[in-house]
């Protein structure tokens, strides 16, 4: 194993560094099994530890199967050293000849080993699995050279695949280490980069637990996830809502969990602010009925603009109506918010109608919806049961559903995301009875994930320095949660 590894490191099949990966995530390591074609030694090496550690595992299969691409060399290494037949899975059905998606002789019912290079969510050898699957073999074991360790094999389990690995990163990162090849420090930053990628299971996100508050009955402290997940990997989670998705890998990117409320009543004014502080946000908030000049081609404009600064508009309405008025308040109007909006937000006082109403105009725009589960106000009514009953509604039009508006996280399903207002790094009340907490502990403390802050940045003298402020605080606070919760 020690000088497979020393190998795979040498010819730049493992590297260290800063690596941004397909999904915005940015990663320490990297791999690159491809390269591997080019140095037959080692691609014998490997193929042959591949099939024994299947062996040894006591697999039983009549043939095997390599994921596309980087495992179909390794695959037929095997099937002919071995004697096994093969199958190869395309990628997409060829639109000519036979339509066929696997070749190869196909005997139902016999039993295929699928062959990979790495297993990081597991999904692609779960597509191939499908494919299989769906012309009438049995999947039932997958050998991989190596296991990321960040969630696949729990993943794989869960599809009734058995996942075995020659190696996993922490066995290759412990003999680089003794190697001498890379130092403690590139040691620790994939390890916590690990820790906090890891994807839980579907069946973990969407059973009974995941229904439980994070909030305490006197709705102060908030119980935190026994195990953080970054945003980066939230992104990547199974069926989440292509918004919330979007979202995450914003501020995966750019770093950032800001929110800007940019509270102005003039359009010029939100415009420029919007250009100006782009790049330090991930979401700019509108209430577009306080500007006094309005006219649609301002729309028009922010839209560009958050294209052009990679953020989303969030038109915070806070819908509150039957589920018949909301929806053309929604669509329609001087201001058709479902046009121009990422996504908006409503109250759950009028029951489940009003999201009903909202999703039959936002659902087909791929639009979102936060609801209204806490408010930063004092003397806010929106507590214990109505935020419990806020949370059950978001369950229940998940599809829809993005998250809340809420002080703390009050739900465990990493695929809703939390947005807090009242966020000031000077803490205390307005005249209005307006509550203010700091970055820290919104986002350490409370679980939050996002911070959103007006004044705090509108009525600073220098709002792109306090913006560029409430970032910095924002994502430290982030950074701190993620380490506190997972060391
Ligand atoms: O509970 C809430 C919900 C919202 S969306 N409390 C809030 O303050 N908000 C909004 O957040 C509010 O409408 C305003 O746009 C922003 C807070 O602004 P600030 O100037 O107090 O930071």
């Amino acid at each position: 194993m020690e000088s497979l590894v020393s190998e795979l490191f040498e010819v730049r099949a493992v590297k260290f560094g800063n690596f941004v990966l397909k999904s915005g995530i940015s990663s320490p390591v990297y791999f690159d099994l491809r390269v591997i074609v080019s140095h037959p030694t080692l691609l014998n090496q490997v193929s042959d530890l591949l099939w024994k550690t299947a062996q040894n595992a006591g697999v039983k299969c009549s043939s095997v199967c390599g994921v596309p691409y980087t495992a179909l060399p390794l695959a037929t290494i095997i099937c002919s050293t071995n004697k096994i037949p093969m199958f190869i899975c395309r990628k997409e059905a060829k639109n000519y000849g036979t339509s066929r998606l696997v070749e190869g002789t196909i005997n139902p019912g016999e039993t295929c080993l699928i062959i990979e290079d790495v297993v990081t969510s597991g999904s692609s050898v779960l597509e191939t699995a499908e494919v299989l699957r769906q012309a009438g073999l049995k999947v039932t074991d997958a050998v991989v050279l190596l296991d990321r360790e960040q969630g696949g094999r729990a993943r794989l389990e869960e599809e009734g695949i058995r996942l075995h690995s020659v190696c996993s990163l922490s066995t290759l990162l412990e003999i680089l280490h003794g190697q001498g090849n890379i130092d403690s420090e590139i040691v620790e930053s994939v390890k916590t980069f690990i820790r906090t990628n890891i994807l839980p299971a579907v069946s973990k996100r969407m059973n009974g637990t995941t229904k439980q508050l994070n909030t305490q009955p006197d709705g102060t402290a908030a119980k935190k996830p026994c195990q953080e997940v970054s945003y980066g990997a939230r992104a990547q989670l199974p069926g989440i809502h292509p918004i919330t998705a979007k979202l995450f890998k914003i501020m995966e990117k750019k770093q950032t969990n800001l929110c800007l409320a940019a509270d102005v009543t003039n359009s010029e004014e939100l415009l420029q602010l919007a250009d100006l502080l782009g790049s330090e946000i991930c979401v700019l908030k509108t209430h577009v009925d306080v500007l006094n000049d309005f006219n649609p081609d301002v729309l028009k404009d922010l839209r560009a603009i958050a294209d052009k600064h990679e953020f989303l508009i969030f038109e915070d309405r806070k819908f509150a109506d039957i589920g018949n008025t909301v929806k053309h308040q929604y669509e329609g109007g001087v201001y058709r918010i479902a046009s121009w909006s990422d996504f908006v937000n409503a109250h759950v006082v009028p029951g489940p109608g009003v999201v009903k109403g909202l999703k039959e105009v936002g659902l087909s725009l791929n639009r979102g919806c936060l609801l209204i589960a806490e408010m930063s106000s004092e003397g806010s009514l929106a507590t214990g049961d109505y935020t419990k009953a806020a949370v059950e509604l978001a369950e229940e039009h998940s599809d829809f559903v993005i998250g809340f508006i809420s002080s703390s996280n009050v739900s465990n399903r990493l695929e809703f995301i939390h947005m807090t207002p009242g966020v000031q790094m000077q803490i205390g009340v307005d005249n209005l009875g307006q509550q203010y907490r700091s970055p820290e502990e919104v986002i350490h403390k409370k679980a939050s994930d996002i911070i959103i802050v007006g004044r705090g940045i509108l009525s600073a003298k220098d709002r792109v320095e306090a913006a560029k402020m409430y970032k910095k605080a924002g994502w430290q606070a982030y950074m701190s949660r993620l380490s506190s919760v997972n060391n």
